[in-house]
């Protein structure tokens, strides 16, 4: 990364407003970055469609350039409460995606064994054939809940539909146990609700926000980022716990350099900091908690001088930093985080967030927790489903977590192995979800794969998982399709359409169209009575009595406002068993955990290992964009962070010390061996661990340009902790050791 880019991105708040100073920074065209370039390279376009973005899942308003049928420029629809006007680096370089080389151009089929990754390409109409008879034949051995579908992406919602008219709802996502569900979970339980997407925290108007790992910033969801920006330039201060100095860290006024997986141990301590000073919100505790003498009882111990030796933070930081964040209350946000699967207790750490955040009376008050409403728009009026739920529930008996809200990627993953499940799942059904990076435990997902009867993958790009498939089909990209209505809940509510920018390249189809044939060739065409998408949409619009032709210019209507907090005339309600804010859950107890969150502290790294950790850069997501030559030029390749005084005394590396840009090996606890990788000395992460961002050593063939670059953190996962509560896989505990990588020959 060159030093104009990465001093560009680094740039959090300014004038100007996060994330536009970041993507004002790339001018990318339909030719390639230019040069360092920072201007507008006025590629006004003969048209602008406005649609959403698919280059991550917060999904912002999109104005797609066009000129001489080539996507020339998108940015930012100003109308679109997720942009206003502005668009993520990533998001920028979207039409890398639609013009990348490598993408899947044709249907194909498996020539040779399952995982060769040897294809033939064939027609859509045998493709189709193929697909279908796999799914019927699964449904008539081993009935339809064998067949699972592993869906990320908006456009997923056809083949969910498809799948439960089929009968199966055994439908699931790595966004759930591998990322949000112990958030989900934890909140739930303390609440009565979860968070859910785009997260509705009001960090533009708090004035402190404290991030516990959430490294803002290099995680890029586009709006946050942009009221971040907006919150510190109106003067908010950061309290970030990260046992690395990551990006936002450097914007903070507190720093809390944690040891890895002991959160709950500052968690408490901060809570008893702010019980035992009486800093807490008594009003709103009174009138809205229960269990505040047991919480009080709970962390009286836990003082900062006993977290300390826990988490390696002075106590006179974990008092000062707890004061504070009381200090700004009600406007104090600490941040639900978003991949919160770390060590397997993860969803009491997101519960003693929330409990956190109730003392702070900002659940549901301006600067802290947003209760929005959603638009509602009907939805389409289809034949009622044939899928049994209860017979679903059966299928995933080792997933079945008590208080899991969704199916389990991991757990159908698991069901799929031999001897695993009373009723194994035979069928895979893989939309947008390279399940080879996104699923702990690769050699798991192998296994799982060699058994099952019949398995499709629809990808825009030959991702790892394609190559594992008997079919695959080439989906379309968001540029060229037009998808169901968005109507999520967030500040200002709203309903935003996917619109058609340019028509589908190569032999390319959209997914509601490879949807709907498919329901065809399975007697299931009363599930598929609109002609496209379009016409589908387009019912929906009317039934909400809402303007199509609106919609379809502008891309967004935006709904009434409603209160989403105390101060706009909210009243606050909680779906809770007791009716109130749980600090103390009976509900927990009764299923056998702690009905307060404990703290267990974290196995150790072995001698002469680091514990293996990872997160986001800006200009990617996950491994999906890793291809993306347009984003490429910013950022190509993986590095491994190590602090420096550790890589001194590395043994093994005496006289000949690590610097940065050589290139190592990581080998973890069970001898799993990474690709090479660059390292990065330096001071900002703490000894204990090493980090690197998620998403390279890709090995498929296709990715011409991403394979081979960098090392993948997901090879090395091989050991995770399920989380008793929801079943999240815990994947922050894999502990790796470093060796020289040979020299390239
Ligand atoms: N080791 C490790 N594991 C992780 C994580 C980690 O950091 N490290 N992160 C976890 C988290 S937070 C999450 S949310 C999950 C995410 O895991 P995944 O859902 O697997 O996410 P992606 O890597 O984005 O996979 C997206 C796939 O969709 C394809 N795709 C992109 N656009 C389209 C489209 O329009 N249509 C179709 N059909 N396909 C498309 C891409 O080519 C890619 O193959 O992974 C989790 N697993
Ligand atoms: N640019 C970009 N943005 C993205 C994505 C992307 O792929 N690219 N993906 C999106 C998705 S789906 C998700 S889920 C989010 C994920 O983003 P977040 O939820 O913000 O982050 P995590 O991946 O959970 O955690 C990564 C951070 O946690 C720190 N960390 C590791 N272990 C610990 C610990 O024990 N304690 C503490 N306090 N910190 C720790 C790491 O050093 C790192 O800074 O990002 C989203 N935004
Ligand atoms: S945050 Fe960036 S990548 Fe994600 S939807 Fe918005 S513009 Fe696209
Ligand atoms: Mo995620």
């Amino acid at each position: 990364m060159s030093d104009i880019s990465r001093r560009q991105f680094i740039k959090i708040s300014s004038a100007a407003g996060g994330a536009a100073a970041l993507a004002g920074g790339l001018a990318l065209t339909s030719g390639g970055p230019a040069e360092g370039a920072v201007k507008d390279p006025g590629t006004q376009g003969d048209k602008v469609i406005p649609t959403f973005c698919e280059l991550c899942f917060w999904k912002c308003g999109v104005l797609a350039h066009v000129k001489n049928g080539r996507v020339t420029k998108l940015e930012g629809n100003p109308d679109h409460p997720l942009s206003n006007g502005k668009l993520c680096p990533r998001g920028t370089g979207g039409h890398g995606l639609l013009y990348d080389p490598d993408r899947l151009k044709k249907p194909l089929i498996r020539a040779k064994k399952r995982g060769e990754d040897v294809f033939q390409e064939v027609s859509w109409d045998t493709a189709l054939d193929k697909v279908a008879t796999g799914m019927m034949d699964v449904r008539k051995k081993h009935g339809p809940e064998a067949l699972a579908l592993f869906t990320h992406g908006f456009g997923g919602s056809w083949f969910k539909h498809l799948f439960k008219a089929y009968g199966s709802n055994n439908i699931a996502a790595p966004s759930y146990a591998q990322c949000r569900g112990p958030r989900e979970v934890g909140f739930y339980l303390t609440f009565g609700q979860g968070i859910g997407s785009p997260e509705a925290v009001d960090a533009r108007n708090a004035r402190c926000i404290t991030l516990i790992g959430s490294h803002l910033g290099e995680n890029m969801h586009n709006t946050h980022v942009q009221d971040l920006a907006h919150a510190l330039d109106r003067g908010a201060e950061l309290v970030v716990v990260d046992p690395r100095f990551s990006t936002v860290a450097g914007k903070a006024k507190y720093w809390l350099p944690i040891k890895p997986g002991t959160d709950i141990a500052l968690l408490l301590a901060w809570m008893n900091v702010i019980i035992s000073e009486g800093l807490y919100d008594k009003d709103y505790i009174a009138k809205y908690a229960m269990g505040l003498d047991k919480l009080k009882d709970h962390v009286a111990a836990k003082t900062p001088e006993w977290a300390y030796p826990l988490t390696g933070l002075q106590p006179s930081l974990i008092r000062d930093s707890a004061r504070f964040i009381a200090s700004a209350r009600p406007a104090s946000l600490v941040h639900p985080g978003r991949r919160a699967t770390w060590y397997g207790d993860d969803t009491q750490r997101e519960r003693a967030k929330a409990m956190l955040a109730a003392l702070l009376g900002s659940w549901g008050r301006k600067g802290g927790y947003l209760l929005p409403s959603s638009m509602s728009v009907p939805a389409f009026p289809y034949t009622a489903y044939g899928y049994k739920p209860k017979e679903v529930r059966d299928r995933i008996e080792p997933s079945l977590y008590p208080l899991a809200d969704e199916v389990l990627a991991s757990g159908m993953c698991d069901a799929t192995i031999p001897g695993k499940a009373k009723n194994p799942i035979k069928g895979w059904f893989v939309y947008g979800t390279n399940l080879m990076q996104s699923l702990p435990d690769p050699r798991q997902t192998i296994k799982a794969i060699q058994s099952l009867d019949f398995m499709v993958a629809i990808d825009v790009m030959p991702a790892e998982i394609c190559g594992w498939a008997d079919v695959v089909l080439p989906e379309s990209t968001y540029l060229e399709r037009c998808d169901d209505l968005w109507t999520p809940a967030y500040r200002e509510p709203f309903v935003a359409v996917r619109q058609e920018v340019v028509p589908p390249m190569y032999e390319s189809k959209p997914g509601w169209w490879i949807a709907k044939e498919l329901g065809h060739r399975m007697g299931l065409s009363d599930y598929f009575p609109w002609k496209d998408s379009k016409e589908y949409a387009k019912h929906r619009v009317k039934a909400a009595g809402m303007d199509c032709e609106a919609l379809m210019k502008t891309g967004v209507i935006k709904g009434k406002l409603t209160p989403t907090t105390e101060e706009e005339g909210l009243t606050l309600a909680f779906d809770t068993p007791s009716k109130k804010i749980e600090l103390w859950s009976a509900q927990m107890e009764s299923l056998g955990f702690h009905p307060m969150p404990e703290f267990t502290p974290p196995e150790e790294p072995p001698d002469g290992h680091f514990r293996l950790l990872f997160g986001r850069h800006p200009v990617h997501t996950f491994g999906r964009t890793t291809n993306n030559r347009f984003l490429s030029q910013i950022f190509d390749e993986n590095e491994v962070w190590i602090n420096a005084d550790a890589a001194r005394a590395l043994p093994g590396f005496e006289g000949r010390a690590l610097k940065t840009g050589d290139r190592v090996v990581l080998i973890n606890q069970d001898d799993v061996k990474s690709n090479p990788v660059r390292v990065k000395v330096t001071q900002r992460i703490r000894g204990d661990a090493v980090y690197m961002v998620h998403g390279y050593g890709h090995t498929a063939k296709g990715l011409k340009f991403a394979r081979g670059r960098g090392a993948s953190d997901s090879d090395l996962v091989t050991n995770y902790k399920v989380d008793p509560v929801m079943g999240g896989t815990g994947m922050n505990i894999n502990f790796v050791r470093i060796e020289r990588a040979p020299a390239r020959v």
